[in-house]
Parts: structure tokens; C-alpha cells; sequence
């Protein structure tokens, strides 16, 4: 297959598999961690920043014809299911570095990139969740506790509980390298 086309099939079944993790039973509702963000912060760090960007965003879209829409309103849909999904792509933005580590076999450097990876594109999809969590989601804060605070421990919990995960896989699968390095 041509190069450009394997990319792109790449991104459609990352998206698709991303999905699927969605679909394992949610544990603690909102507070759950994001499981099918392990696979696409592996992928952007595979192929970069672009079909990293173009997978999260196409993962968010997916959840359009499977009725796994949470709508609150027409901002509330577009951040939190357009933009926070597609911005988990910006962990491709370590990717050169990460794959001249990997391909010196300089594990602890990789890991220290992938890491900072997660950390950047966990951490910026949950702030848009946060901020979307502040406007649109008080109605569920427990009476008294503030909006803010009520984002920041749901939003925070969960951003905290996907970065570990994250983590952990990276860390367990850094030797394996025909996962990160394509060909
Ligand atoms: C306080 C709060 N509650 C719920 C949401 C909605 N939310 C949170 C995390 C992830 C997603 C995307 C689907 O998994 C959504 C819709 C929030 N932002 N804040």
C-alpha cells in the first residue's frame, strides 16, 4: 500500500479501536479514565502530529453515529466532543524526538518523551472537558459545592486516572517496538 494510504488506514482503525475501549463498562461515570486514549497517544508518537490530530478527531465523530453523544448544547457538543477529542493529537508533537530515542534503543529518554506526551495531550483534552464542565455541567454539582471545584475534582480525577493509564501501557510496551515505529 502507499505510504500515505497505510497512514490513513491506520487513522481510521486507531479511531475505531479508541471507540471500542470507550465501550468498556464505565467503572465510576464521569470519573472514569479515558481507556482508548492508550492507543491514540501510541499512535500520534507512531505517526506524528497530524494523523495523531486527525485520529482523536475522527474518534470524537464516531461518537456521532453510535448515539454516545452527551448533548447538553451546540458549544457543549463542539468542545467536547470536536476539539477535546482532536487536541489528544498533540501528543504527536514530541514524535521526532521519540522516534530518534526509540531507534537508539534509549528507553528511559523514550519513556521520559512519551510520558511528557500523555501529560500534553490528557492534560489539554481535559481542560477543554474542565472548562465545558464549568459552563455546561453545574446543573450536577452537589448543592453548595461550587461549579469550579465540581469540574476540577470530576475533570481532574478523570485526566489523572487516563494519564496513569497511559503511562503504564507506554511503559509496559516500550520494548515492543513494532508498535512505534512504522515502516
Ligand atoms: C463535571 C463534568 N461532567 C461531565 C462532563 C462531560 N464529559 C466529561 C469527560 C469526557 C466527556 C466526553 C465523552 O467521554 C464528557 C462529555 C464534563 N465535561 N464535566
Amino acid at each position: 500500500m502507499k505510504r500515505n494510504v497505510l497512514v490513513w488506514v491506520e487513522v481510521a482503525i486507531i479511531a475505531a479501536l479508541s471507540m471500542a475501549l470507550s465501550s468498556i463498562p464505565d467503572i465510576a461515570g464521569w470519573f472514569t479514565p479515558s481507556w482508548g486514549a492508550i492507543v491514540l497517544v501510541i499512535f500520534s508518537l507512531r505517526r506524528g502530529l497530524t494523523p495523531g490530530l486527525a485520529a482523536g478527531l475522527l474518534w470524537g465523530l464516531l461518537h456521532f453515529p453510535l448515539g454516545k453523544v452527551y448533548f447538553l448544547s451546540v458549544e457543549q457538543v463542539l468542545i467536547e466532543y470536536i476539539i477535546a477529542f482532536a487536541v489528544m493529537g498533540l501528543a504527536g508533537l514530541l514524535y521526532s524526538p521519540f522516534q530518534k530515542a526509540l531507534k537508539a534503543e534509549k528507553y528511559t529518554s523514550a519513556i521520559v518523551l512519551a510520558c511528557t506526551s500523555a501529560f500534553v495531550g490528557v492534560g489539554v483534552r481535559y481542560f477543554f472537558h474542565y472548562i465545558a464542565g464549568v459552563i455546561f455541567w453545574s446543573k450536577d454539582a452537589p448543592a453548595g459545592t461550587s461549579p469550579w471545584l465540581y469540574s476540577l475534582t470530576v475533570n481532574g480525577t478523570a485526566a489523572l486516572g487516563t494519564f496513569i493509564v497511559v503511562v503504564i501501557a507506554c511503559v509496559a510496551l516500550i520494548r515492543q517496538k513494532k508498535i512505534w515505529i512504522a515502516h
